[in-house]
């Protein structure tokens, strides 16, 4: 018979409703309570992508997407899906807690961001691993990056191509692709973290795939607090490019998110946009992974993967 794997799936979580949001932004900020000018900005900006993000219906149906799909492609294990959220509930911990007390007794991780960092994906495993060892009796066996999975650089190959189609042929050469991802505190570098190496390798795979003739990279939505955070952040790579080459399309792949959120409604979609409107060029971006067929056959590649070499 099928061996019950537990499947945890990590994700970053978003408020459910606007009451939702002075929690979620002080369990962001490590238990400091936001100032209140901080909350009106930050109820401000999910206010201009309609009140709340679809991050939670997204997150809770690629999980289930991709349950689906192991669960279609093979019949050694039967995978039994678990979501846990770094900062609003269901909490990674209660999704470990959930697990054991359902007898699973090995389990597979995954968050749902390509790329590792140890600022990033590191804390995610740390929460599953140290809740796990606490209870007993269940194995973990954590994914910490996804991001070379050929299903991954073929989505989004696909989706740059059809963006490209928006564009009349003779306007195509004065095209820029940007890559972006979310930036971080420069200290990162000090410890050799692998994250702008990473994102780095998926642009230049996708540049290859999709025979990209003018890209660059650059960072988004940085923190505003005094410490350097790693650049160019992306509104200066914008004007720099503009100025520099003169580009009439430029569309933005935000490689390190895989979900319409946020981030890529409110810092792409309206700012991003804003800038590249206001110079005169026009602002394409592709549909993100989503529940993209392509997209899950990638996470459950990566899983499948992990079973092998652990489960
Ligand atoms: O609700 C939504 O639709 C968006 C959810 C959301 C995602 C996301 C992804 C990442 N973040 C990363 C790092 C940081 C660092 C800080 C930080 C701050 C915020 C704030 C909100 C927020 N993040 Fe986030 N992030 C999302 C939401 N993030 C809200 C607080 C207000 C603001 O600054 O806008 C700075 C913390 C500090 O103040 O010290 C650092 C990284 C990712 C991508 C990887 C991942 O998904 O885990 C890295 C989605």
């Amino acid at each position: 018979s099928r061996k019950k794997i537990g499947l945890l799936v990590m994700a970053y979580g978003t408020p459910y409703q606007k009451e939702d949001i002075i929690p979620y932004y002080t369990a962001i900020r490590h238990g400091r309570k936001p100032s209140d000018e901080q909350i009106e900005n930050l109820a401000r900006r999910y206010g201009a992508i309609g009140g709340t993000s679809p991050l939670a219906r997204l997150t809770r149906e690629q999980a289930d997407a991709l349950a689906e799909r192991l669960n279609a492609m093979q019949t050694n294990n039967e995978f039994h899906t678990y979501l846990g959220l770094k900062y609003i509930h269901p909490f990674i911990e209660d999704a470990v807690t959930q697990m054991r007390s359902d007898g699973i007794d090995e389990a597979v991780s995954l968050a749902l961001a390509p790329h590792y960092s140890r600022f990033s994906v590191q804390s995610y495993i740390d929460r599953a691993q140290a809740k796990a060892e606490e209870l007993g009796g269940i194995t973990i066996t954590s994914i910490k990056s996804w991001f070379h999975e050929p299903q991954f650089i073929h989505f989004w190959r696909q989706a740059v191509l059809s963006a490209f189609k928006e564009i009349s042929e003779n306007e195509r050469d004065q095209t820029v692709v940007l890559f972006t991802a979310h930036s971080l505190p420069e200290k990162i570098l000090k410890n050799g973290d692998p994250y702008p190496q990473q994102i780095k390798e998926t642009a230049r795979a996708i540049v290859d795939a999709a025979k990209i003739k003018n890209y660059a990279q650059a960072w988004q939505s940085a923190g505003k607090t005094s410490d350097p955070w790693l650049g160019p952040d992306v509104l200066d790579q914008i004007r720099l490019l503009h100025k520099k080459e003169g580009y009439k399309h430029f569309i933005f792949c935000p490689i390190g998110f895989v979900a319409e959120h946020l981030e890529v409604l409110y810092d792409n979609d309206q700012e991003c946009r804003a800038l590249v409107e206001s110079l005169g060029a026009s602002y394409h971006r592709p549909q993100m992974p989503d529940t993209d067929p392509l997209f899950i056959e990638a996470l459950a590649s990566a899983v499948l993967a992990a079973c092998r070499s652990h489960v």
